[in-house]
């Protein structure tokens, strides 16, 4: 697969920052004279968006139904929009990609590691990030943030404390199982200082 951009993704439980700190480093990337492209996970083109709407509409799917549906989405959305702006040399920042799969399906869920796995390869034909940026923060501080943030919780928000923590200790877990694509941020402090840590990892890592 030819590419020529750079594709990096931004992961992390309820509140992170993840929406905030995309558009940041958007900005701080298009500062550099780079070309940027933002999008968003599930979603990110027509098709991926109008299965977005049924992922969290609260349509009651099993797990391995939603993971199967995610997929289907993410396809869409790397065939639509990423290949194309990754091969036009423009870097791609998505909120959220396989990772959320693995720590919501897998972790959360329980759908087996082994089935999410094979369905990445699958639907990406080894395609993926060259940079994962995994936001980490307390579930409770988390929360508070996206409850603040004002809109309607959906359908993973409302689940339990006990649910988040197992995204934030799943999160933790693939970022250590691949620390050469994975970097840890520490999203407790304020959006500036989190903003300027992560500018200066991209810059480090992706010169
Ligand atoms: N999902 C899945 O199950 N499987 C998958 O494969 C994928 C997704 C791809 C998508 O929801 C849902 O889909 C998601 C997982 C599931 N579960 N949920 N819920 P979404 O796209 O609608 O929303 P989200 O990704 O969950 O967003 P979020 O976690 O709620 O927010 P965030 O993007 O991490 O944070 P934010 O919007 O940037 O900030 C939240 C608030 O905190 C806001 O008011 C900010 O102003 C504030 N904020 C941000 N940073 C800071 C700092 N540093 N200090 C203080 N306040 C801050």
């Amino acid at each position: 697969m030819q590419q020529h951009g750079r594709f990096i993704t931004l992961e992390g439980g309820e509140g992170a920052g993840k929406s905030t700190q995309a558009q940041r480093l958007a900005a701080h990337l298009a500062q550099r004279g780079l070309p940027v492209l933002l999008t968003r996970e599930p979603g990110g083109a027509p098709g991926a968006e109008a299965m977005r709407r049924l992922l969290l509409g609260g349509a009651g799917l099993d797990p391995m139904a939603e993971a199967l549906l995610v997929f289907a989405a993410r396809r869409d959305h790397l065939v639509s929009t990423i290949r194309p702006a990754l091969a036009a040399g423009m870097w791609v920042i998505c909120d959220r990609f396989t990772d959320s799969t693995r720590a919501y399906q897998g972790y959360g869920q329980g759908v087996p590691a082994a089935a999410i796995e094979a369905l990445a390869g699958i639907a990406l034909e080894g395609q993926g990030p060259a940079l994962t940026l995994v936001l980490d923060l307390p579930v409770e501080i988390g929360m508070a943030r996206a409850r603040r943030r004002g809109v309607a919780a959906d359908r993973y928000e409302r689940l339990d404390a006990a649910f988040h923590q197992r995204i934030r200790d799943g999160f933790r877990a693939i970022a250590a199982a691949e620390p050469g694509r994975c970097a840890m941020v520490d999203a407790t402090p304020g959006v500036e200082d989190v903003a300027a840590r992560i500018a200066a990892l991209v810059d480090r890592r992706l010169p």
